[in-house]
């Protein structure tokens, strides 16, 4: 079965949830609400990496994120698991340190923590910063530059003692709406590397670029659930193994499904 990690973002701008977990105690009822809905892990975050995000300061992320981490990992008590979606090495200890036990890294560069702390470690493509990205988003062949960069951090990880690693495609991440697609088409290949593949793409900007046709704007985040889904269960049919999702309890759903078959 795919495992479901459930996003939780504790800041005021994430492109979708921003604002609305930024109080302690409402992050770990929703973070504690996704275990009860499906979620094998909660992915605690502490900074916007959408496109043009300013980037936050150490000390500002670690506040936001390791009491919320704290408190559910506690709460979870081993139902389901709690990780750290940081760039940032400090604040990946932190984490660690409060009972996060893999680091969701979108800079792909934290493994030596995560060998020293025998935590799991989530290493995602993209370029440059969040805040340059998009200009970036040029490749000779997206799908095998982006497996090559995946494949290449995966071996330095293992080698260097992390216990579990995955590797993530960064959907959006300097990626155009094709990029998106042909990763998405082509999976089986990154599949077809042996080492697990994530995958996230819930309510993101292309999901709402396909569903308004294409010549309008962009279909609203909240308007993009069904699309979320469509591209969820077809990861989960492609063989991925971590699908990452906002909406736990219809991901989780379509998740049985997918098993069930
Ligand atoms: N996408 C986002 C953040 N973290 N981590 C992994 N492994 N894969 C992803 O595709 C991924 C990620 C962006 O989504 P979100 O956290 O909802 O938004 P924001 O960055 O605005 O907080």
């Amino acid at each position: 079965m795919t495992l479901l990690m459930g996003v939780l973002n504790v800041t005021p701008d994430s492109f979708y949830d921003g604002g609305q977990w930024e109080d302690e105690e409402a992050a770990v009822a929703r973070g504690s609400a996704m275990i009860d809905e499906g979620a094998d892990i909660v992915d605690v975050g502490g900074e916007s990496t959408r496109p043009a995000a300013a980037p936050v300061a150490e000390s500002e992320e670690l506040r936001r994120v390791v009491p919320v981490v704290k408190e559910l990992a506690q709460r979870a008590n081993g139902r389901a698991r709690v990780s750290v979606d940081t760039r940032k090495r400090a604040v990946a200890q932190a984490a660690l340190e409060a009972g996060a036990t893999i680091i969701n890294d979108v800079s792909a560069t934290l493994w030596p923590l995560a060998a020293e702390a025998r935590a799991g470690w989530v290493a995602m493509h993209m370029r440059g910063e969040p805040s340059t990205m998009m200009s970036l988003a040029n490749y000779s062949d997206v799908v095998t530059d982006v497996k090559e960069f995946l494949v290449e951090r995966a071996e330095l990880a293992a080698g260097a003692g992390v216990p579990e690693v995955w590797v993530d495609p960064g959907i959006g991440f300097a990626k155009t709406t094709a990029h998106n697609l042909a990763l998405l088409a082509r999976l089986d290949e990154l599949v077809g590397t042996g080492w697990p593949v994530a995958i996230g793409l819930s309510r993101k900007r292309f999901i709402g670029v396909l569903a308004s046709g294409g010549e309008h704007e962009p279909a609203p985040t909240g308007d993009r659930l069904e699309g979320s889904l469509a591209g969820a269960v077809w990861a989960m049919v492609k063989g991925a193994a971590m699908v990452r999702a906002h909406d736990v309890k219809a991901t989780a759903d379509a998740a049985r499904l997918v098993g069930a078959i």
